[in-house]
């Protein structure tokens, strides 16, 4: 397991399942976001905890939508992933994922507790 604390951390999970664990929008900020450089989807888990989340949506590559739901999105130019906590439409934390594309990516790669 890997834990993105504050400030802006390079996570790398090595063999096996692993888990990159954020526990606050401050732990990997637009602005200065984590770096995960060997997610393996499928195996690997985008972890959000105690974020408040409601019926969580992925969205692949499609832009965000404003109907309140919590969402991911995946920037494949800027290898970024973005999530939208509140549903607002505006992204309120990044992770950029290295060699990863969007249609790489499922929401069973992402879990919310
Ligand atoms: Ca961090
Ligand atoms: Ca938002």
């Amino acid at each position: 397991m890997s834990v993105g604390g504050l400030g802006q951390d390079r996570m790398t999970g090595g063999g096996g399942p692993d888990r990159f664990v954020f526990t606050s929008t401050l732990d990997s900020m637009l602005a200065a976001p984590d770096r995960i450089t060997d997610f393996k989807p499928g195996q690997d888990l985008l972890a959000f905890e105690g974020l408040g989340h409601k019926n969580f949506m992925w969205l692949g590559a499609n832009g965000f939508t404003k109907l309140g739901f919590t969402q991911a999105r995946f920037n494949d130019a800027t290898s970024t992933m973005q999530l939208d906590v509140n549903g607002d439409g505006m992204a309120d934390m990044a992770v950029v994922m290295d060699g990863i594309k969007a249609a790489m990516l499922s929401q069973k790669d992402f879990s919310f507790l």
